[in-house]
């Protein structure tokens, strides 16, 4: 049985969690303390992951990283979500891409210095990710508008990499989807109604915590 190591404020942990059950995959959760620096301890490094950071996903003896590249493996060990064709599955890869480099990476990243950082979030870093997060949300934006998924016409990994960060509730971010990015609120709408969706923080071990600032 797969284990999958994370917490349930990490959406990059959810969308490996997610990705197994749409998979009927069986897996074994495991709390890693992230928000008391778990990750940061040489001990967790050597042992866990020398880039220090969640999720793992133990499969057998192997310890696997990076969400794009974990979700690139389930889907093809399972033979489902990877793009139905040579076309889909290269634009599969170009979404994960995407997301990893700026989608996932700019918003993950305000929304934790805005609901978990022990400080408040500097003004000058507001400043320079909100833009890139409004341009990156635009993009896609503009992609969902009349079409139900981001590759073809059914879920594939690159649905489930863009939008672990958007299950969590509007006040970690600040940013309201339904008023401001229609397509995406209901793309996200329609993932939640994907057999196996679960809100990250009934699904993922950790307390819920409510946002600082
Ligand atoms: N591209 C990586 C990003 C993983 C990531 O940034 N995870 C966060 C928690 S959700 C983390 O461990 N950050 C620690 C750090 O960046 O030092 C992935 O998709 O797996």
């Amino acid at each position: 049985m797969y284990r999958l190591h994370g917490l349930a404020q990490s959406g990059n942990t959810f969308k490996v969690a997610f990705a197994l059950r749409v998979l009927q995959q069986p897996c074994e959760l495991v709390f890693v303390d992230f928000m008391n620096a778990a990750t940061r301890s040489p001990q967790w490094r050597a042992e866990l992951n020398p880039m220090g950071e969640i999720p793992v996903l133990d499969d057998g003896p192997r310890r696997l990283t990076q969400s794009g590249a974990i979700l690139t493996l389930l889907a093809r060990r399972h033979g489902a979500l990877g793009g139905r064709d040579d076309d889909e599955q290269f634009e599969v890869l170009r979404w994960l891409l995407f997301d990893n480099h700026k989608f996932t990476s700019y918003f993950a990243t305000w929304r934790y210095m805005k609901s978990f950082a022990p400080t408040p979030p500097d003004p000058a870093v507001r400043a320079f990710l909100m833009p890139r997060i409004e341009n990156c949300f635009g993009i896609v934006e503009q992609h969902l508008s009349g079409r139900e998924f981001l590759v073809g016409d059914a879920l594939t990994i690159a649905d489930l990499s863009l939008s672990g960060y958007l299950f969590f509730p509007t006040e970690e971010s600040g940013i309201d989807l339904p008023a401001r990015y229609p397509a995406i609120a209901r793309w996200v709408q329609r993932l939640r109604e994907v057999p196996g969706w679960q809100d990250p923080y009934d699904m993922l071990p950790g307390e819920r915590i409510a946002p600082k600032w």
